[in-house]
């Protein structure tokens, strides 16, 4: 009879822990109609949430016109991050660390011409990703990965910028940053939007505590961010709170046909100052 740990039996070179091959299981299994509805207003799929003012008369159309203005907020979120990924040229090598249905690396390839690997824990989400990529005639360009954020494979000083849009919570940001240390050439660009839970508010709150439960993620706090990124060579030159940015996306999701049930924690986690939204922006030295 085998005595191995259920850790050991589970594990493979991708997912090295049972954690994450639960959390994987998780995503692989996701249909959600909040994001595939969204998605289909124009066939870019988000794993992230939505900033800027809502056209609340949105509520008075039909349940279509609430799809295609939280799609709208959620697009103006991944825009608003490529914002800051610096001066990029078509020959420029990203990576969307984490990469969902693949939403904002198509965004980004767009927007700059260049190639983007998305790496993700789950097949399916890769498939996915992979399929849209072959539809929009963009797969000698964005190609995605079964691979793990912490150990991508990809050759060191390679990249010239790395995000995470929404991804951060599921990992140790100290192997995450030392990963991506290896990966950044200098002077190249790291960015990520997160929901962190506040340092000041003391511990992760209730509703942070509901938000972890839901996706099976651990927030971390404001100031591990910046501890792993110091200690791995990244030095912030933006970091912009967009928790007000943030409030009518969860406002206008809470009344909407898509509501999965989490949107009172986020409100409540915004509205007590325990749990803040933050675009982080880093250079690597
Ligand atoms: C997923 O978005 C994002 C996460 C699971 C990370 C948690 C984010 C925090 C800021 C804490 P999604 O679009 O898949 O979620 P939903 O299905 O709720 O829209
Ligand atoms: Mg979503």
């Amino acid at each position: 009879m085998s005595t191995q740990p259920a850790a050991t039996v589970l594990s493979n070179s991708v997912l090295s822990t049972a954690y994450q091959r639960s959390i994987a299981d998780y995503w692989d299994k996701e249909r959600d109609p909040v994001n595939i509805r969204l998605g289909d207003v124009d066939g870019t799929y988000h794993h992230h949430y939505g900033i800027g003012a809502a056209d609340w008369s949105a509520l008075d159309g039909s349940d279509d016109d609430v799809i295609k203005e939280l799609h709208r907020l959620e697009s103006a979120q991944a825009s608003f991050l490529l914002d800051h990924l610096g001066p990029l040229e078509p020959t420029s090598r990203l990576i969307d660390s984490g990469s969902g249905r693949g939403g904002t690396s198509f965004m980004a390839n767009l927007r700059f011409g260049c190639q983007v690997d998305g790496v993700s824990i789950s097949q399916s989400q890769v498939d996915f990703a992979n399929q849209q990529a072959q539809e929009r005639g963009v797969a000698d360009k964005v190609r995605f990965h079964f691979r793990n954020m912490l150990d991508t494979g990809f050759p060191s000083s390679s990249i010239d910028a790395i995000w995470n849009n929404e991804s951060t919570m599921y990992v140790d940001l100290h192997q995450l940053f030392a990963e991506y240390s290896r990966l950044i050439k200098p002077g190249g660009r790291y960015v990520c939007v997160t929901g962190c839970y506040n340092d000041v508010y003391g511990m992760p709150s209730k509703a942070v505590s509901k938000i972890n439960t839901h996706y099976i993620c651990n927030i971390h706090p404001r100031s591990a961010y910046f501890k792993a990124m110091a200690a791995n060579g990244f030095i912030p030159i933006n970091v912009v709170d967009l928790t007000e940015a943030t409030i009518p996306y969860w406002q206008l999701r809470a009344q909407s046909s898509v509501a999965t049930g989490i949107e009172e924690a986020f409100l409540s986690a915004y509205g007590d100052g325990s749990f803040h939204y933050l675009l982080i922006a880093a250079d690597r030295v």
